[in-house]
């Protein structure tokens, strides 16, 4: 069994927990660890982001889980990640290089009111859990709210539908949490946000199907990612923009870091492919997370060098 003390990677977690879990990581690594609180949810609950750091303020790289709260294994993936990460800093010649060159900064839970709504309530919820005055449905789909062809094709303007964009762009407290801590850094280098389930690894643009500047270098290091993430558990991946390989869909976090000047900005679907879907067992996540870390060390890698 995969433990951090008396945490257990092999299963989901409340929020709680995993905060907890959080914690402890950042008190077990101290030197390279630390706890960035970036905000705070539209009920209040705080955004904590980890920090790894070898010291001195480094380019970055933003990865983010759990914007879809119904997404678990990518709350999973993300805190084994971390621990990941956090372990293999002065072991792991990959990771050593990685974080001597660059600080990264993890996000596992973007949507924290939607995670526990979903976890108590409605294990289907994907939105956020906002009101808007005036109407009976709750909450913005977290990922059609960014400024990034707000408002386009792929995205309702129906509060009570699951992909409603919201009333404006960057309205919703999480996203404007991330925008704000994106852009007060100044040099994040490289965006990757994770997804379930479809096993794709997708690159912008969703909200038009016109071919980002660098689409050549970003489809090499997509294919070379999933033949890394492909080798470990034989699981199959497609790759391309979002737009050709799912759906046009506007508002997406990795379109508009990528128009801000964020030229690495990838999205993940992990697991699977639709046989349990959101609801991947848990006997899913080590393995998930296992494969995806090939992938992500191959993104960061290539980062590293650029
Ligand atoms: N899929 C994503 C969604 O928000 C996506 C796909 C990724 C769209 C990035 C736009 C940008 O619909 C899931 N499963 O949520
Ligand atoms: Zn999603």
């Amino acid at each position: 069994r995969e433990r951090n003390g008396n945490f257990n990677f092999e299963a989901y977690h409340t929020l709680e927990e995993i905060s907890q879990a959080m914690d402890n990581i950042v008190a077990e690594h101290p030197g390279l660890v630390s706890k960035v609180n970036i905000g705070h949810s539209f009920e209040k609950r705080p955004m904590n982001v980890l920090k790894f750091s070898t010291g001195g303020d480094k380019p970055a790289i933003w990865l983010d889980a759990g914007i879809h709260a119904r997404e678990w294994v990518t709350q999973a993936t993300a805190l084994w990640t971390a621990n990941k990460i956090a372990s293999g800093y002065g072991t792991d010649v990959s990771i050593t290089s990685i974080l001597d060159t660059m600080d990264i900064f993890l996000l596992p839970v973007t949507n924290p009111d939607g995670y526990v709504f979903s976890q108590t309530k409605n294990r289907m919820w994907r939105k956020s859990r906002s009101r808007v005055p005036g109407s009976p449905c709750v909450g913005v789909d977290l990922n059609r709210n960014w400024d990034a062809g707000f408002g386009g094709p792929g995205a309702s303007n129906n509060p009570c539908s699951d992909s409603y964009r919201g009333p404006q762009a960057t309205c919703e407290v999480e996203v404007k949490s991330i925008v704000n801590f994106i852009k007060s850094h100044g040099r994040i280098k490289s965006f990757i946000t994770l997804h379930s389930y479809s096993q794709l690894l997708m690159f912008p643009y969703g909200y038009t199907c016109t071919k980002p500047d660098n689409f050549d270098e970003l489809n090499e290091v997509a294919q070379k990612a999933t033949r890394s993430l492909t080798s470990l558990h034989g699981t199959k991946y497609k790759v391309g923009p979002i737009c050709s390989v799912i759906y046009q869909a506007s508002g997406g976090s990795i379109d508009w870091s990528y128009d801000y000047g964020i030229k690495y900005s990838f999205a993940f679907e992990l697991r699977d492919t639709g046989r349990y879907g959101f609801l991947l067992p848990a006997n899913q996540i080590l393995p998930t997370a296992e494969e995806t870390w090939l992938g992500l060390k191959t993104i960061m890698e290539h980062v590293r060098d650029h």
